[in-house]
């Protein structure tokens, strides 16, 4: 069973201090470093918008966590962050880079958002996450990072839809907690047939 430790999002941004910062973010670092080597496969996702991104507040002249209606969805309008080569989006100091056999980038798209490390917000744009790790002959994913009830809970759903075995890691997880999205996400998740450990 060819097991893949996917490692959501641990960027600067989303660390304290940072743009869109997720309580404790930091703390999850070194775990996650000492599972890397458990694991045939590590993949590490990395939010990557343009600057004037359409999921950030500042494009709509609206406030930073407000709902908008895109032509996917409803949206959380957020505040600026992880623009494409600043310091916000590099990946925290003390993450091990080294043992990533990929780096996905995701939320490039100006007009579309991606949460999910395997589609885009509209939920039929991949990412080529899938097919990666398809082709790997990976059946089994862990699932750590940032943010546990956003990039985490999106991407371990497309991940169980997609037929994948897979497990969140709760401990190596923040939330962002925002009206109630950590508690949707937990059920959502566990809907889909996640195991939450
Ligand atoms: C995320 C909001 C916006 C995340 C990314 O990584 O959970 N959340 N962009
Ligand atoms: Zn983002």
């Amino acid at each position: 069973m060819p097991r893949a430790l996917i490692v959501i999002d641990v960027q600067n941004d989303f660390c304290p201090g940072g743009a869109l910062a997720v309580g404790g973010g930091d703390e999850i670092v070194a775990g996650i470093n000492a599972h890397m080597a458990e694991f045939d496969a590590v993949v590490l996702t990395q939010d990557w918008h343009p600057a004037g991104h359409s999921s950030f507040a500042s494009s709509h002249g609206a406030e930073p966590m407000s709902l908008t209606q895109m032509p996917y969805g409803p949206q959380v309008l957020w505040p600026d962050h992880c623009i494409q080569g600043s310091t916000g989006a590099e990946f925290h100091k003390d993450l091990a880079t080294d043992p990533a056999d990929l780096i996905i980038r995701k939320g490039y798209n100006p007009a579309i958002d991606s949460y999910s490390a395997f589609f885009e917000n509209d939920h039929t744009t991949p990412t080529g996450l899938e097919g990666y790790l398809r082709t790997r002959g990976i059946t089994n994913l862990t699932m750590v990072g940032l943010a546990l009830d956003f990039c985490v809970n999106y991407s371990a759903v497309d991940a169980a839809k997609l037929g994948f075995d897979v497990t969140v890691d709760q401990s190596l997880c923040r939330a962002i907690d925002f009206d109630g999205s950590l508690a949707a996400a937990l059920d959502g998740m566990r809907d889909a047939g996640v195991t939450l450990g």
